[in-house]
């Protein structure tokens, strides 16, 4: 622990869930520490589909106010195709798994100055009672305690590129070796080295399918040079391959990447300038760890003048709608 946090915050115990700040209406479900809301745990008793949703997108990956319009539609998204969202965040110490409004609000509102937390960092935002947003890596372990298969968002973290000298490989990539939920979403930045990406996962046994392609997707393109290890084309596929992780008790997660639409793939050259100028402007500036992927976000969205984020937006509700379906058929056969 930091000192200066230690002495600011005092160390104690966590809080309980109806104590925690902001968490006005108790929870349905509290177990092992997790905070479940209401409508998600009668969700998931009842065999319903049900989504879990990051929220370091939310606070470092937008910029307020589109970051809250955006985390509200794609929970509209996900309700529209009959799936309950559970966006999933620490408050007050306490993980939470399905956020009300106000919760929603109070993450996009502080934006960065919210904790990002993957999953070394659950210790402390919980020991010292902060709020923090999760990354794809402590989401997804959150998601599985709750119960949640299936999981969406925009991109996943990988191996950064030069990693193979700075170690710079994202815990979502080991998370997903060990965690059962599969992740829906763009497939990764070309700002991650690709390749090396995919070679990580393999390593760890990770099943990786592009949705309806042949290509792992690159975000903002639909296309990074790579063939995907596997390919599927309806949600009914993706729910089969879930399926048949659980039965053989795999234990590790699974990558869908689900190739930006057309219409929206962004002026993939003004992009590649804008995400090469950013590399170039991180290691000038000596910028590390943590802090890498949300400046190099923060930078493509500058010098492509929010361009990117447009893109952004609309990939992030298009993995949510293919999500839903995905979460649907999955519940549809176990039903
Ligand atoms: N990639 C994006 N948008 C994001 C992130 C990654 O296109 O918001 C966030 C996710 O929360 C992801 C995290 O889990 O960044 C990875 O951070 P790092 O590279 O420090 O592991
Ligand atoms: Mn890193």
């Amino acid at each position: 622990l930091h000192r200066d946090q230690n002495q600011a915050q005092g160390l104690q115990a966590a809080p309980t869930a109806g104590q925690a700040r902001g968490s006005a209406a108790a929870p349905a479900a509290t177990g092992g520490g997790v905070a479940v809301s209401a409508e998600v745990a009668a969700a998931l008793a009842a065999g319903r589909p049900v989504v879990a949703l990051e929220s370091t997108i939310i606070s470092h990956g937008m910029p307020y106010p589109q970051n809250l319009e955006t985390a509200k539609q794609v929970e509209g998204v996900v309700r529209a195709h009959g799936a309950v969202p559970a966006t999933i965040a620490v408050l007050g110490g306490v993980p939470h798994v399905g956020l009300t409004p106000s919760q929603l609000e109070r993450l996009a509102g502080a934006g960065t100055s919210v904790r990002k937390v993957s999953r070394r960092d659950l210790p402390l935002v919980c020991a010292l009672g902060l709020d923090g947003a999760t990354t794809v890596s402590a989401t997804m372990l959150l998601a599985a305690r709750a119960g949640i298969a299936v999981f969406v968002t925009g991109g996943i973290g990988g191996v950064h590129r030069g990693g193979e000298a700075s170690m710079d490989i994202s815990a979502d990539l080991t998370e997903l070796g060990r965690t059962p939920v599969a992740v829906i979403c763009a497939g990764a930045k070309s700002v991650l080295d690709i390749p090396r990406t995919l070679e990580f996962l393999e390593t760890q046994g990770v099943c990786v399918a592009a949705y309806g392609a042949d290509e792992f997707p690159a975000f903002f393109t639909r296309h990074s040079g790579c063939r995907a290890p596997a390919r599927v084309d309806t949600p009914q596929q993706a729910a089969a391959m879930i399926a048949a992780s659980q039965r053989l008790q795999l234990g590790g997660g699974m990558v869908l990447g689900v190739p930006i639409p057309e219409q929206h793939a962004a002026a993939g050259a003004a992009v590649e300038a804008a995400i090469s100028q950013a590399l170039q402007e991180a290691e000038q500036q000596g910028v590390k760890g943590n802090e890498v992927t949300p400046f190099l976000l923060q930078r493509i969205r500058e010098l492509t003048g929010g361009k990117s984020l447009e893109s952004n937006i609309a990939l992030v509700k298009h993995n949510a709608a293919v999500g839903a379906q995905v979460s649907a058929a999955l519940a549809a056969r176990q039903g």
